[in-house]
């Protein structure tokens, strides 16, 4: 039976020490459980939206595939915090007595920020793409959101009352992006049609509701200092749940009966284009080239045609 049941072992080979200093308020192995639990929960998302995506032919499968990276990435980082790694001690700004979060330092997941830096971009794209959105807007709205995850590590890193400067800007940089989601891209989605409108609203106002909560978060973890990492650990793992998770579920499914094409993207596949693959236009091609060099102009046209008209 024991050799069954094998407990958690991470916080004793991953104790709470980085570079010979000791962090005073930590995880426990029920905070490192939970995060296993989401570290399971992500691969299995990310494995079922990769292997939907073979339901569809190449050219529909980019918001499977921008969806599974969300899924596999956010895996990787609860990996990180389920081993008790990804971390470092920085000094408290509010002392506090409650003896769950009483000590000089806290455990700060760095390895959250790095995830949010590779996923909330790709989110953003999941919603900007599917409103058909101007790809200047969508640029101009990651980094936007870039300043917001780099102010949010910052400050989580900072021990004096500084820190809540970067939340400030961290905070604007937000309302920009609820600005952009709420309003412009919702307009833009209901210009292209009903369906793409509601997979956008759904998709657009579970987004907007649980981004809002993040900063919530972090004032109460990071900044605050008010409940303890395991507590930490339930709040942003619930939030990372819904906002990847059942957003990619939601998204996946809007998605099934709407054409790329419609939103903007024109994507060949490669047996589309005769330079590759000749059988498809049903003529052989005499020169025998099949990686669309070809000895002029004049046989180069032809292809090229070919290829666009379709
Ligand atoms: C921080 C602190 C600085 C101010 C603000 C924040 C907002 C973070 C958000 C994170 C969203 C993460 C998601 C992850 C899932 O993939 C950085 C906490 C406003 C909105 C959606």
């Amino acid at each position: 039976m024991n050799q069954l049941y094998r407990r958690n072992d991470a916080l004793n080979v991953n104790p709470p020490v980085v570079n010979g200093k000791t962090s005073d308020i930590n995880i426990t192995v029920r905070g490192s459980d939970w995060y296993w639990a989401v570290c399971a929960i992500m691969t299995t998302a990310a494995l079922v939206f990769s292997g939907l995506s073979h339901t569809k032919p190449r050219p529909q499968r980019l918001f499977h595939y921008i969806t599974a990276g969300i899924c596999f990435t956010a895996a990787i980082a609860y990996f990180s915090m389920g081993s008790n790694l990804g971390w470092t001690p920085i000094d408290v700004q509010f002392r506090r007595s409650d003896s769950k979060v009483s000590g000089i330092n806290r455990e700060i997941f760095y390895v959250r920020y790095i995830d949010w830096f590779i996923t909330t971009p790709l989110l953003l794209m999941d919603l900007m793409l599917t409103a058909g959105m101007p790809w200047p807007t969508i640029l101009w709205t990651i980094f936007m959101d870039w300043v917001m995850i780099v102010c949010g590590l910052v400050g989580a890193l900072v021990k004096s009352s500084y820190k809540w400067g970067y939340f400030t800007f961290g905070c604007a940089a937000l309302v920009y992006i609820i600005y952009q989601l709420g309003w412009e891209s919702r307009l833009h989605a209901s210009h292209i049609g009903p369906d793409v409108s509601r997979v956008y609203l759904m998709t657009g106002v579970l987004t907007i509701v649980l981004w809002i909560c993040y900063p919530i978060a972090w004032g109460v973890c990071e900044g605050g200092n008010i409940i303890s990492p395991d507590s930490e650990a339930v709040f942003y793992g619930i939030l990372d749940i819904f906002a990847k998770v059942g957003f990619g579920a939601v998204l996946i499914f809007g998605h099934r009966n709407i054409d790329a094409e419609r939103l903007g993207l024109r994507i060949r596949d490669y047996d589309e284009d005769p330079a590759v693959h000749p059988s498809t236009t049903g003529e052989k091609r005499s020169n025998g080239g099949s990686n669309g060099v070809t000895n002029g102009g004049q046989q180069a046209a032809p292809a090229e045609t070919t290829a666009t008209n379709v």
